[in-house]
């Protein structure tokens, strides 16, 4: 699809900006060493490799890219290319020195960053880049390796680039970590990427981040409040680094984007103090995707999870194509959008390409987050060949996915651990976690109401809820299945909820199959459960039939998110509606 139909702002200027080559040898010197201020940190020069730039090869139109192999960096790649760029990728330390302007999207932990970093031998050049002012834009981890080191499995060093130390959330003060979402920030002063940002929002997702000193302050180009303020991004000259998601944060993360790479010669605009933003609430589209019965890969949407028409011949509910919804949402103002495959559990995923075919096609076009569940866990093919579940979520992070979404295995990795109390690490859960990060894991639960007389009549945590069963009673218990709702199992949503927090999930999304596709509203007692068991994000699903029903779950409970599906396809109300609705009632939306 052309960019032209997903964006307005696609007029770019010719590409290509004015830059001073730098002399022709470089060292990591005693200038360097200067430079790498207050660091106790020496970097040791690699054998038989001399920071040397060779003649510039790049032309106007190519972004070297430092892609160290550890995780997901096609959005990056999407975006740049959708920005009319073309991306050449670091192989040797030589090509970060040869760079015109160099982009690294840090990913993965900040100990296995520095790792690679040291073993290849960029660590080095990296600094001397830096220090020569050429143009750099770090993203995340790509911000947090420029300090001085990190807590994160450590204490371990960084760059040492900027004085600091790169710490965890306080999780302690009841903000959620990993922090996820959308914030403004707070622009300290000119940072000329920042110049279009105003006070819209952008997508963070991190559990550790820089705070303000007066040892760094000359770099802060902006903070963000989540708990107290930390470092959003910084700038010197050239050098830039952000700890959002340019690539992830719709338009404005690619205006952003684009400011780095069309740099004007000229500062536009004076830095404007503004007041730091809450964490804005998120709206999800959710995709439930599965083969019809003609073989298309299709947008359904159940009743209680029964996806089937209820005709002479029963087809399978068909409402539009995958891609093509998933581009309308985020012009909708998606704040995500998720695709559950949710005949996943009895296909092999990998088998299923025509859905990592859509995740390549959408992730080129949607630069919001995107999330794919359904079938990750171990399988062994017809032929005997045996998948990791690892394997099976590392091919929908390569095909675009930013986080994945276990169901059916988070359950059974749960009820071992609840039986044995000991983590074992080889759950799908505990692997991808602990490769990717426990922000890129969403664990779904499908839960369904048992309705109880007496709440200790079950061993599972059981409430009181609103609105009685259909004999009077009073209290529930949620009784998680697995398999799409087929299999119950004897485990309930909160002790779930708690054990795959303890397992390394990041995220919950939280279902109800009684109120999936009921347009009745969000079963408010069981996210009121969850929401209050957890520190980790919940987000609320099943039942949206109105703007009022995601007021109503963002007041009554602590979800982080609402997502939608039905109200969504069936064009009942859209997106934007619901936004300006919760924006009405005081409820902080991404603008
Ligand atoms: O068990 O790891 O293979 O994952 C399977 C995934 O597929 C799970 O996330 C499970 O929730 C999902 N799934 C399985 N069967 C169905 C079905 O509908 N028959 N979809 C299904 C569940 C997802 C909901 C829905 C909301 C909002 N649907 O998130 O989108 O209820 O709907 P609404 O706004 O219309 O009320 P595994």
């Amino acid at each position: 699809m052309e960019a032209a139909t997903f964006t307005s702002a696609t007029q770019f200027p010719t590409a290509g900006s004015s830059y001073s080559s730098p002399s022709s040898l470089y060292a990591c010197s005693s200038h360097s060493q200067q430079f790498f201020w207050r660091s106790s940190h020496k970097l040791k020069p690699s054998k038989g490799f001399s920071i040397r730039a060779s003649s510039f090869v790049d032309d106007d139109s190519v972004v070297t890219l430092l892609d160290y192999g550890a995780g997901n960096v096609r959005s990056v790649r999407n975006a740049i290319r959708f920005l009319g760029f073309d991306i050449k990728d670091v192989q040797t330390p030589e090509d970060i020195m040869n760079a015109k302007r160099l982009i690294f999207p840090g990913v993965g932990a900040f100990p296995a960053a520095m790792d690679v970093l040291n073993k290849k031998g960029m660590a080095e050049v990296l600094c001397a880049y830096i220090e020569q002012d050429r143009p750099f834009l770090g993203i995340c981890l790509g911000l947090q390796l420029l300090f001085e080191s990190s807590t994160e499995n450590g204490p371990v060093k960084g760059l040492g680039l900027i004085p600091g130390v790169v710490g965890r959330f306080d999780s302690s003060n009841g903000f959620r970590v990993p922090h996820i979402g959308w914030n403004a920030l707070q622009i300290n002063k000119d940072s000329q990427i920042l110049d279009d940002i105003g006070s819209r929002h952008v997508y963070f997702v991190h559990s550790y981040r820089a705070m303000p000193s007066d040892d760094n302050r000359e770099w802060i180009s902006s903070t963000c409040n989540y708990g107290d303020n930390f470092i959003a991004s910084v700038r010197r000259g050239n050098v830039h680094a952000v700890q959002f998601h340019p690539e992830k944060s719709g338009d404005v993360g690619l205006s952003i984007l684009r400011r780095f790479l069309y740099p004007k010669s000229e500062i536009t605009k004076k830095p404007v103090q503004r007041k730091a933003s809450k964490l804005a609430k998120r709206v999800i589209a959710c995709l439930d995707v599965r083969t019809n019965d003609k073989g298309d890969l299709v947008v359904t949407k159940g009743d209680q999870y029964d996806v089937r028409e209820h005709t002479k011949e029963n087809e399978v509910r068909n409402l539009g194509k995958p891609v093509d919804l998933a581009g309308k949402y985020y012009l909708d103002g998606a704040d995500e959008v998720s695709f559950l495959n949710i005949t996943g559990f009895r296909d092999f995923p990998l088998g299923d390409l025509p859905m990592l075919q859509v995740l390549r096609y959408t992730s080129e076009n949607v630069f919001v987050p995107l999330t794919v569940g359904g079938g990750i866990r171990d399988f062994t093919d017809g032929t005997g060949r045996y998948y990791s579940s690892l394997e099976v979520a590392s091919e929908y992070f390569r095909s675009g996915a930013d986080k994945v979404s276990i169901g059916s295995d988070a359950v059974y990795a749960a009820e071992e651990y609840l039986k044995t109390g000991v983590k074992t690490g080889k759950s799908s859960l505990e692997q991808i976690s602990r490769v990717y990060g426990n922000q890129a894991v969403v664990v779904s639960i499908d839960p369904r109401r048992v309705y109880l007389k007496d709440p200790n009549d079950v061993e599972f945590k059981a409430i009181r809820v609103r609105n009685p069963g259909p004999n009077g009673e009073e209290y529930a218990w949620y009784q998680c299945t697995v398999n799409g709702g087929r299999e119950g199992r004897l485990i309930g949503a909160f002790e779930l909820a708690k054990a795959v927090e303890e397992l390394g999930a990041g995220e919950i999304l939280l279902n109800c199959i009684d109120c999936d596709g009921q347009g009745k509203g969000f079963d408010i007692d069981l996210i009121k459960l969850i929401s209050d068991a957890v520190s980790i994000p919940v987000i609320a699903s099943s039942g949206a039939g109105a703007v009022e029903h995601f007021s109503e779950v963002f007041s009554e409970t602590k979800a982080s998110a609402a997502l939608a599906a039905g109200i969504f396809h069936r064009k009942e109300v859209p997106i934007q509606t619901v936004k300006e609705h919760l924006f009405k009632e005081g409820i902080e939306v991404r603008t």
